[in-house]
């Protein structure tokens, strides 16, 4: 199978200079974007994460009909309503959410009202109903989401992933039980078609530094890459996103080089589908 690289040069749903100038670094490392998202800036940051998105689903949604696999490269992580809109109508997918966050915050809870930080609530139809309506009736199930690598909650998501069971692996768990002995917990789960959303944030600064909103005390780059690899050879993962990629706050090109090496390394795996 072949990739389609699509890149969502956007910004709009954190309100932080940089994610919406990834086209010129992506290009100037040689990363191939085969389509990029241009989309209406609204009047407000909810008619643009709108617009943004039903652009991204609209490509996604093709690219399931063309059978392609869409590697999506943002842009900050409101783009991936646009994204697992489009994979929820074609799959029931479990949903690999990556990321020092666990972007459950809703309009209501959310002490910043950035809608980056929302994603994951919004797919499940606790989000602005403006942007939850792109689900149609296909949301992320409870039992289909998988943190990976979270450490930066608000009180309502700690409390929201405990009340309604959810699995999340802090990066902390991560460290004290190898990431060998997390995979083999996840493998007792039934899953079949994946959706991995990785949000650069969930890698430690001093390794990713170019991102939207720094955690320390993340997983190393070499534990995610470790962790995409093992989804990637025992599952079918269907669809991809790489988000929260900010070139102004890079260092030394550090993240774009990651960006590129795991862009390299998705397209090798798919290109044995
Ligand atoms: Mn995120």
């Amino acid at each position: 199978m072949k990739t389609k690289i699509i890149a969502v040069p956007f910004e709009e749903g954190c309100g932080i200079k940089g994610s919406a100038e990834i086209v010129d670094y992506l290009n100037k490392f040689n990363i191939n974007i085969d389509k990029e998202v241009v989309f209406l800036k609204g009047k407000t940051n909810i008619e643009s994460v709108y617009n943004c998105c039903i652009e991204t689903k609209e490509i996604v949604l093709n690219c399931f009909k063309e059978k392609l696999f869409p590697l999506v490269i943002g842009g900050d992580h409101s783009i991936a309503i646009g994204s697992i809109s489009a994979t929820l109508q074609n799959y029931d997918t479990s949903i690999f959410w990556i990321d020092a966050h666990p972007d459950l915050e809703t309009p209501e809870n959310s002490i910043t009202k950035r809608i980056h930080g929302m994603p994951v609530a919004t797919l499940m139809k606790n989000g602005y109903s403006k942007l939850s309506d792109l689900t149609e009736d296909k949301v992320i199930k409870k039992e289909n989401l998988i943190f990976l690598g979270v450490r930066d909650f608000d009180p309502y998501e700690k409390q929201y992933l405990s009340e309604n069971s959810i699995d999340f692996y802090t990066a902390n768990c991560i460290q004290k039980n190898s990431v060998e002995k997390i995979l083999k917990e996840i493998q007792k789960k039934e899953i079949n078609f994946i959706h991995i959303s990785l949000d650069l944030d969930v890698i430690n600064p001093s390794e990713c530094p170019g991102v939207n909103t720094p955690v320390e005390e993340g997983l190393t780059y070499s534990q995610v890459r470790e962790i995409i690899d093992f989804l990637f050879d025992n599952y079918n993962v269907v669809s991809m996103d790489i988000v929260e990629y900010n070139p102004l706050n890079d260092k030394y090109n550090r993240s774009v080089k990651i960006v590129k090496e795991i862009v390299e390394s998705v397209k090798e795996k798919v290109s044995q589908f």
